[in-house]
């Protein structure tokens, strides 16, 4: 095969596409079409840089990938493709704790009616009654990571964190999130080892908070309102009651300060709800509480 030109836009046009037989290109000498190193920055510095300053001001900012806030990506650019939605996550790997069951057991567990959910996105299960059982959570996880990520109107900035609410103070003295603060999270973790390094930010009317229950980054919107004086205090989570803390999580679902949503185990710290453990039907609930609160707030 010959080298194909570099200035040439190396893509096989689908009715090429063949599966892959290196035995056959081997035989000449398997080789790869050439290649100068700045076009392979260009290629990630033009777009990374080009999603940033477009959305700059997004319509929904979710803060935090893992099973709720991607369940409420899913459902809300299904609904409204018309909305600009920017997920930022912490971690490199979003996900959040969806990648496995519980106490590092593979299967994960769905109560019915969450599995209607799982129909829809196309993912097997084993049906037990009650409840269903996906053969592992990270089936789950990167079926609904890969359908969002397909999604024209959805952006995922990871290795991204929310280090800071945007918030506004009307004429009349009433707050509003506004947007999100970010950084870089390796950036956000060094603050105390480096000079200032000021943050980026991005606008929206509809910041959507599903950070996770308290650990190392958790409950992030829900601790900023307390120092912010936007919450009195946190409720903090209580201990598991699967029976009332699906239906809690979900059902509490809303807009707790005007601007921001909560959603997922963030939830529990705001209300002081119980924990549920390795059962995930509400956080897909949660999520989809979510997404239909942003558009009650984009559409009033
Ligand atoms: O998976 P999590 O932690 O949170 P949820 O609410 O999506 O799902 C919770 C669920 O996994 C459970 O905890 C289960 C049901 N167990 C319950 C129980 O009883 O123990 O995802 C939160 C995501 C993570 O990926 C974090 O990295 C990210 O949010 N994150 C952030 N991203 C950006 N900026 C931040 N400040 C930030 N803080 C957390």
């Amino acid at each position: 095969m010959a080298p194909v030109a570099t200035s040439e836009k190396y893509a096989a046009p689908a009715s090429d596409v063949q599966k892959y037989n290196i035995l056959e290109d081997y035989q000449g000498g398997y080789r790869f079409a050439p290649i100068e190193e700045a076009q392979v920055s260009r290629a990630m510095i033009k777009r990374y840089f080009n999603t940033m300053y477009e959305r700059a001001v997004s319509d929904v900012v979710i803060v935090g990938a893992g099973s709720a806030g991607l369940s409420c990506a899913y459902h809300l650019a299904t609904t409204r493709p018309e909305l600009k939605i920017t997920i930022i996550e912490a971690s490199v790997a979003p996900g959040g704790g969806a990648w496995l069951g519980g106490q590092l057991m593979t299967p994960m567990v769905i109560r019915k009616p969450a599995d209607r959910f799982l129909r829809e996105i196309g993912v097997k299960y084993e049906d037990e009654g009650a409840f269903v059982v996906v053969k592992h959570a990270a089936l789950f996880t990167s079926t609904l990571l890969s359908k969002v990520l397909a999604m024209p109107n959805v952006v995922l900035m990871n290795a991204t964190a929310v280090e800071d609410l945007i918030i506004h103070t009307d004429f009349e003295d009433k707050q509003r999130v506004a947007g999100v603060v970010t950084n870089w999270t390796l950036v956000a973790l060094n603050h105390d080892t480096q000079s200032c390094m000021d943050p980026n930010t991005i606008t929206a009317p509809v910041i959507i908070s599903a950070t996770g229950h308290d650990g190392p980054m958790g409950a992030f919107s829900a601790k900023r309102l307390v120092s912010a004086g936007l919450l009195k205090e946190l409720g903090n989570m209580r201990g598991l009651d699967m029976n009332r803390a699906e239906p809690a999580i979900v059902n509490g679902t809303r807009e707790v300060a005007p601007g921001l949503i909560l959603t997922g185990m963030e939830l529990s710290e705001h209300d002081g709800s119980n924990r549920m453990g390795p059962t995930f039907g509400a956080m897909i609930g949660s999520g989809i509480k979510a997404a239909h609160e942003a558009i009650r707030i984009l559409d009033n």
